[in-house]
């Protein structure tokens, strides 16, 4: 038994389909529903591949005629489903943001708002004043061989000079260096004379702890080299560096020792009616000079290094090094 289907008949079921398929995808609620609808109406086992099933029935003419109509029907159906997907996606946002309003007004955790610490502030003004008189910053690594900490310095090793500065040793013979003066060693050899720089950092010597002393600290060198240079450029930048940092008081130089300089000077400064140490200083010395390549007759150089903690304890009136490095808030707050 055969079952006859007609033009008109097909023709009739794409036209109801097509209502139907109209009437569901303006209901349909979200992308779910639509999803549903589309595989029910275009899909393989859909109800237009069920219509196009049956025109295989129909006389040979009449063929291409159902085939344009059902095109026509998928390109209305999946423009149908576009145009309402993109409607509900759109209603669907504007409902979650009206139900996430933000009330900027509405009370906060409080955040206490943190700030440096007083040493960091302490190198940042130095550096600071420092780049005022044309001095660049450079930084180094705190493990260093024994030749950038001393020998380079004009201290040789097993000479007593050694003894100023006890350090600690890696097992493989490199140790914690004891100065930033390396640093200035390093630049040198990548940057020609004439140089001004200035070089902060932890440095490490092998002290115990007390009031004022701590086997790590911080501390700040300069180096000048240049053509000409002399002690009076020394004294001048090193008593305009402590006017700046400390306001205008009295700056004295008493001779003093460094294996690395000649002459040498202790800086003090009168603080609050005391006389206070602050920094050493002096020329660097010829024999460092030589050590990198340049020629004493031609340049000549100043240096100094300075103790941030000091610097710092002086300026708020902190009487013990150990507060500086305990993290306790209720003393770092003050600052
Ligand atoms: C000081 C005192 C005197 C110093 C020397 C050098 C270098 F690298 F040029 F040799 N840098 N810093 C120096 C000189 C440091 O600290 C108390």
């Amino acid at each position: 038994m055969s079952i006859t289907v007609s033009l008109e008949d097909l023709t009739a079921q794409l036209e109801q389909l097509e209502a139907e398929a109209a009437r569901a995808i303006a209901a349909a609620a979200d992308a779910a529903a639509l999803e549903q609808l589309r595989v029910g109406l275009l899909g393989k086992k859909g109800k237009l591949s069920a219509v196009l099933g049956a025109m295989g029935k129909l006389p040979g003419p009449d063929r291409p005629v159902i085939g344009q109509r059902a095109n026509v029907l998928k390109e209305l159906v999946s423009r149908l489903l576009a145009e309402r997907l993109g409607a509900v996606k759109a209603a669907a946002l504007a409902e979650r943001i009206a139900a996430e309003s933000l009330d900027v007004t509405a009370p906060c955790r409080h955040v206490p708002p943190g700030h440096r610490h007083p040493l960091i502030s302490t190198i940042e003004e130095i550096v600071d004043i420092f780049s005022g008189l044309g001095y660049r910053m450079s930084e180094g690594p705190e493990i260093e061989t024994d030749y950038y900490n001393f020998t380079a310095l004009n201290i040789p090793e097993h000479h007593p000079a050694r003894d100023m500065q006890d350090t600690f040793y890696l097992e493989d013979g490199r140790l914690l260096r004891t100065h930033t003066s390396p640093v200035q060693i390093r630049y040198l050899e990548n940057n020609p004379p004439p140089v001004r720089v200035i070089a902060p950092g932890r440095v490490y010597r092998r002290d115990a702890v007390d009031a004022t002393h701590s086997p790590v600290f911080h501390q700040v060198e300069v180096l000048a080299i240049d053509e000409g240079l002399d002690f009076t450029h020394l004294r001048g930048t090193v008593t305009a560096f402590l006017q700046q940092f400390f306001g205008d008081l009295p700056v004295r130089f008493r001779a003093s020792y460094f294996p690395f300089t000649e002459p040498s000077a202790e800086v003090d400064v009168q603080w609050r009616g005391r006389w206070l140490e602050v920094m050493g200083c002096g020329m660097v010395d010829p024999a460092v000079l030589t050590g990198m390549g340049l020629d004493p007759e031609r340049w000549s150089g100043f240096a100094a290094g300075l103790g941030v903690e000091r610097f710092c304890m002086v300026r708020h009136g902190i009487d013990d090094i150990r507060r500086l490095y305990t993290s306790d808030l209720r003393f770092l707050e003050q600052f």
